[in-house]
């Protein structure tokens, strides 16, 4: 799915800013029909953000159900005869879309895009109304899952993850137009040969019979350096720039849409960067080069916004990142904004792209929460209904994502149950359908230290073996000497059993800013130091590990626990991006000359 963008022939609009907005837990919005006039009692709400946070009120924090928004916007008289889409970049969980009476959309999962050909709905040089009821309850078939449950103090949502369900129109929302024939999708896949580039490209189109395609790709000072006709092809590049991690080298590649007649229909940019990805043996190549994985599992989030995006926090984040000497990051739990991915692009950082698949494994919520051990993979909790939402969340995230040269590594799951047969059955058609959706990468998910090496049944079926481990925490808490020992038998043991290579997706310390002791002593910035440095020690001397993800880039909000301190304390950063002693440790192992 192509993102709205201006071109010669297109033009976009953002309905970002403040919306009438209001929570419905009974759900009487629906059968009212409050997309038929004026949102009864609104507020008011930015868009992007979570909702949860805006308002001190814990009705509106824990809400389970319903919430509204709506905007009125006037539309341009002029353009009339151009097709118009409406589309939003993410409404977390699911989300319904009205323009003035009309329903035009409906989208499950909250972490993709959907849209909406609004041509026909809209009055041209007037004003219109758009209603939009976002639903956040977790489901066993909703990705990721959970239930709601009924207690004498109302309905709450109970959730396997450890970051807070934060809800709401997370991303932009966009008014668009194409030309009525219009270019659908662009997919690139690059090669490279010695110092020559290759670039098979396949442009789809709509409405455009008898159309033809041209394109063009230009290099980054506007050089023509390809050209070709047809709607699929093979470009060379000689003396072509590589994409490179640090080295974030793209190409324009303008695909245009030719009527019969000759006169330009339709034009789009995509931007393209020349690299290749391979897994030999115990290495993970990059343009034929190993590549070690260095940074960290990720969250979006942040104090007041919760999950909604925001430049500013981006652009800081990916500062810090280079500061620290990361050359990577994980989308933990979910796909990121596509602002996220295009900076990622433009400045050569290195990205493992996650689906929203997380906490589809009751053993360990189970054991955290203890809660009633529920069988995982089953009729009644996780089945054939979520394995539907789950395909669908692949297939919507290598559709949104495939472009990118910064994506290196599709993960399918974070820590779902992998040591049962019926989580191996749950996982096999998953694997095969992201390779038929894309060959051109690896694919993995990342594993849990309840199905150690040995015992998982899934890791098979990936390309790269993902480890979160907790040595030193959860594990031998305070005992570094007995995690060392333990890591590295454990390391070893996936090393010998698998013959792939290792990324350690997560390990880690809660850590309280401020707290020190000259002894190991857990939540302590001193311990955290000294747990890091030594996981770091460790890998080494394993070398099948070629990558080491810390958890967490920064502190993330949670729901309330006792075993969290106003959310996860795992970040090298508090929550407002302040370094703690960690910080320092780690930038001078990532970048020793700094
Ligand atoms: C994990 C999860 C992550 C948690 C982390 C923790 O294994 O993947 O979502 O936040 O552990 O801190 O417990």
């Amino acid at each position: 799915m192509l993102r709205p963008q201006d071109s010669a022939t297109r033009e976009r609009r953002s309905l970002d800013g403040l919306w009438a907005f209001r929570l419905d837990p009974g759900g009487a919005g629906r059968a009212a029909g409050w997309w038929r006039g004026p949102l009864p009692e609104p507020r008011e709400m930015p868009v992007p953000a979570s909702y949860n946070d805006i308002v001190p009120d814990i009705a509106v924090r824990d809400h389970v159900g319903d919430a509204w928004y709506q905007t009125v916007f006037r539309v341009p008289a002029r353009w009339h005869g151009e097709r118009v889409v409406l589309r939003f970049d993410a409404a977390t969980h699911r989300a319904a879309v009205w323009v003035g009476d009309t329903l035009v959309a409906e989208h499950e999962g909250g972490y993709t895009p959907f849209e909406a050909d609004v041509t026909r709905h809209l009055a041209y040089g007037a004003e219109n109304r758009v209603t939009v009821v976002v639903g956040n309850e977790l489901t066993w078939s909703s990705i990721p899952p959970g239930y709601v449950e009924d207690t004498p103090a109302g309905r709450r949502q109970q959730y396997f993850h450890d970051f807070f369900n934060y809800a709401g129109l997370h991303r932009s929302v966009w008014l668009y137009t194409t030309p009525p024939a219009h270019i659908a999708d662009i997919t690139v896949v690059t090669g490279l040969d010695g110092a020559t580039g290759t670039v098979r490209y396949a442009v789809a189109s709509e409405g455009a019979p008898g159309h033809g395609v041209r394109v063009t790709l230009r290099d980054a000072e506007g050089a023509v350096v390809a050209a070709g006709e047809g709607a699929e092809g093979l470009l060379t590049v000689p003396d072509v720039h590589p994409w490179a991690p640090g080295d974030g080298y793209l190409y324009d590649l303008e695909a245009t849409l030719v009527a019969p007649g000759g006169e330009v229909a339709d034009t789009y940019h995509q931007s393209v960067g020349v690299r290749t990805v391979e897994v030999r043996g115990t290495r993970f190549l990059i343009n034929g080069e190993p590549f070690h994985f260095r940074g960290f599992g990720k969250h979006e989030d942040s104090a007041v916004r919760g999950k909604g995006h925001d430049d500013a926090l981006m652009v800081h984040d990916f500062e810090l990142m280079e500061w620290i000497g990361a050359n990577s990051f994980r989308t933990s739990h979910y796909p990121y904004a596509e602002e996220v991915l295009d900076y990622a692009d433009r400045h050569g950082v290195v990205v493992i792209d996650e689906t929203a698949a997380v906490g589809l494994n009751l053993g360990l919520a189970g054991g955290i929460m203890g809660g009633a051990k529920l069988p995982t993979f089953s009729a009644e909790t996780i089945g054939e209904g979520a394995r539907q939402a789950h395909l669908q969340a692949i297939r919507e995230l290598v559709a949104r994502d495939k472009n990118h040269p910064s994506v290196v590594l599709w993960s399918i799951a974070n820590e779902p149950e992998s040591h049962t047969p019926e989580a191996r059955a749950y996982f096999e058609p998953l694997f095969a359908e992201t390779r038929k959706l894309d060959p051109s990468r690896p694919v993995g998910f990342v594993n849990v230290m309840l199905a150690p090496a040995g015992e998982c049944l899934v890791s098979e079926l990936a390309d790269v073996v993902m480890i979160n481990r907790y040595y030193g925490w959860y594990v031998s808490p305070g005992d570094l000497a007995a995690a060392e020992a333990a890591l590295e038998a454990e390391l070893r043991a996936w090393a010998e059993g698998q013959g792939k290579p290792i990324i350690v997706t997560e390990y880690g310390a809660d850590t309280l800013a401020g707290l020190h002791s000259a002894v190991d002593m857990p939540w302590t910035e001193d311990y955290q130091v000294r747990l890091l440095e030594m996981h770091h020690r460790v890998f080494d001397r394993v070398d099948a590990v070629v990558g080491e993800h810390i958890w967490n880039f920064a502190d993330f909000a949670t729901r309330p626990g006792f075993f969290r301190v106003d959310g996860n304390k795992k970040g090298v950063f508090t929550r407002d991006r302040r370094p703690k002693a960690a910080a320092f440790a780690v930038r001078r192992r990532w970048r020793p000359d700094a």
